[in-house]
């Protein structure tokens, strides 16, 4: 071995490749003025039986490129000229003027043959000729279609290249871009936040002052979280809304004949503390809306206490207190509290306290009106029971139409939990359990 260093141009050639007439050019890696480093693969060759890198003998900046993908090489054939310090084997000084002053070629050590080479493990960096898959018996990956150099990317990312799909190269061939590609998917698919962040277009920001007079109001802390919330359960959760109409005719005579036996400074009750009673009866016979799902989603977390959220509407938005414990507690005591929290709430006086703790959650328009909503799950609770306007309604009793007050209600159940039929059945012991409020009792 000689002196390695040397100066101007000079030429790159195909070296002893073991007496292959004809070797196809899989891949060429560099282009005119490209400045390359010594040892560094300037093309990748291509046999039935192995693909070889091709390194380069020069490092320095390439001056003309003399093949391209799809042509036949062999032994000698002049890949590449570089005006640079030169090395190694195939790697000759080139007969133009460009550099008189150039010493001679030295000599490196030489490129395998393809045969030896087969049997070079893959994590070898060098020498550089290995068989490539599918022939080579080796680590995970031995089935994919790719060059060395491509396996080392894809084994520096930590990829097992037999989970890439076909490549985009010839014959399908996997190649750097198709490794980078797959990164990319893996990572917009799996990460936990990926459906807030990723690929999720935003909303263009619009300009209105154009269209007329704007003023910007700042929105209260209380809607700010609220929304950030919300967002993240929209994002997170399958949810599916089961509308029903409950008869609360009787209920609502009893609520009306229980009202009037109030003193003028005493709470009066309104409906919702039924539909509360009969939301927690319901989460007695059916657990899993007394549930939640643990943190890895592989288990469900049934609580055995029975503490129910009220949405409460506030001038600065939003609030869910909880009323503690609602089964061991009377209608009139849930009234009182309810009032209680409810004008704390609106006071902006809730400790944080107040509002943990919940199983459920009730959302009840039915003050304002409405017919139907599909209120949004407050997760990581299950369920959540909407309530809109109760009004007469003739309904057919089997002889005839009768007048009777009829309460819609909205229920939203996170589905990866919740079953569609188990939510209609919930739904239905609530539809009873108003409809008859004797129910309540057993
Ligand atoms: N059908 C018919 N009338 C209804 C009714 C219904 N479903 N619900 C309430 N009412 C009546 C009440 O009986 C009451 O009538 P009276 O004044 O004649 O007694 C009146 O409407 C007002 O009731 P209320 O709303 O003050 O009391 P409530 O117990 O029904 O509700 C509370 C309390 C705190 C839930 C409610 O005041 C509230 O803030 N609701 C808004 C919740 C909200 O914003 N949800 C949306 C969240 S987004 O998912």
């Amino acid at each position: 071995m000689t002196d390695n260093t040397m100066t101007g141009l000079c030429e790159i050639k195909v070296p002893d490749v073991g007496n292959v007439p004809a070797i196809d050019v899989f891949e060429v890696l560099i282009k005119v003025g490209d400045i390359i480093a010594l040892e560094q693969t300037v093309a990748t060759l291509e046999t039935d039986k192995a693909t070889m890198e091709l390194p380069s003998s020069a490092a320095g900046t390439v001056q003309q490129v003399f093949i391209k993908a799809g042509d036949k090489v062999s032994e000698g054939t002049l890949i590449a000229t570089v005006l640079a310090e030169a090395v190694g084997q195939g790697t000759e000084k080139a007969a133009e003027p460009a550099a008189p002053s150039a010493p001679p070629v030295a000599e490196t050590a030489p490129v395998p043959k393809a045969s030896e080479a087969e049997a070079a493990p893959l994590v070898q960096p060098a020498p550089k000729a290995v068989v490539s898959a599918p022939l080579m018996p080796t680590t995970s990956g031995a089935k994919a279609h790719a060059s060395p150099s491509v396996r080392l990317f894809a084994r520096e990312l930590g990829v097992d290249i037999s989970k890439v799909a076909a490549g985009s190269g010839r014959k399908g061939r996997i190649l750097k871009d198709d490794v980078k590609n797959f990164v990319k998917k893996v990572m917009a698919e799996g990460m936990p936040g990926a459906a807030t962040g990723a690929g999720i277009p935003t909303i263009p920001v619009v300009d209105f002052s154009v269209f007329g007079d704007t003023e910007v109001l700042k929105l209260s802390k209380i809607k700010r979280l609220t929304g950030q919330n919300l967002t993240r359960v929209w994002l997170n959760l399958p949810m599916v809304t089961y509308h029903e109409e409950a008869d609360v005719t009787d209920m609502e005579a009893f609520r009306n004949a229980l009202n009037a036996e109030k003193g003028k400074d005493e709470v009066k009750i309104t409906g919702l503390m039924f539909i509360i009673k009969a939301l927690v009866a319901a989460m007695q016979q059916f657990p899993s809306f007394n549930a939640s799902l643990s943190g890895d989603g592989e288990s469900l977390i049934l609580k055995k206490y029975f503490n129910v959220g009220i949405a409460v509407d506030t001038p600065n938005g939003l609030v869910v207190p909880v009323l503690r414990d609602v089964n061991s507690k009377s209608i009139n005591q849930l009234a009182v509290e309810l009032a209680e929290k409810s004008a704390k709430a609106r006071q902006g006086k809730l400790m944080p306290a107040d509002m943990q703790g919940g199983c459920i959650t009730i959302s009840s328009l039915g003050g304002i009106g409405g017919t139907a909503f599909t209120p949004i799950v407050n997760a990581p609770e299950v369920a959540i029971l909407g309530v809109t306007r109760a009004k007469m309604q003739p309904v057919w009793n089997g002889k005839e139409f009768v007048p009777r007050l009829m309460l819609p209600l909205d229920l939203t159940y996170d589905h990866r939990v919740i079953d569609g039929a188990e939510g209609a059945r919930f739904m239905a012991v609530i539809k009873q359990n108003l409809s008859d409020i004797r129910r309540l009792l057993l």
